[in-house]
């Protein structure tokens, strides 16, 4: 069984993050996602979800590629995860690209994917602020 794992806060869950779900599932047979806790994301990330851990983690689990979600709660897990979790491959966003290679030391690969263009949480929540205040 081919294990795949990737990370990320996923807040205001949009078809991007799906896309990107839909095809690290396709790299493998089980997909875990480490998902960024409200303290990684308010001290390491310097942004607070609209959505907390709990309610982004409800949302995650009823995606039919996830299989398992785990906590992210600091940048160095990702080596430990590799071993822990018998992952087979890191799969994260372009926008990553070259930063978790180091993975491969533990024997994972490191595929980074095309995001999906002009959407992201950010873009939304502009959107939003622009609609309503002209
Ligand atoms: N993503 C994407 N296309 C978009 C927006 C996001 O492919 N339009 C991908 C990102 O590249 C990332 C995943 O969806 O792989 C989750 O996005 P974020 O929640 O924004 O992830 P980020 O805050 O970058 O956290 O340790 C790694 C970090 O936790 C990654």
């Amino acid at each position: 069984m081919r294990k795949v794992i990737t990370y990320g806060t996923f807040d205001l869950l949009h078809y991007g993050h799906i896309n990107l779900l839909r095809r690290a599932k396709e790299l493998g047979d089980y997909l875990i996602v480490a998902l960024s806790t409200d303290e990684f994301n308010l001290n390491e990330k310097r942004k607070k979800s609209y959505f907390s851990y709990d309610q982004r983690k409800l949302l995650l689990e009823s995606i039919r590629y996830v299989d398992e979600i785990i906590p992210e709660e600091n940048w160095e897990q990702k080596r430990t995860d590799i071993k822990k979790y018998g992952i087979d491959i890191l799969v994260m966003g372009d926008d990553w690209t070259g930063a978790f290679d180091f993975v491969k030391e533990e024997g994972a690969e490191a595929i980074y994917l095309p995001r999906t263009p002009e959407i992201s949480t950010t873009q939304i929540k502009q959107d939003l602020r622009d609609e309503i205040h002209g």
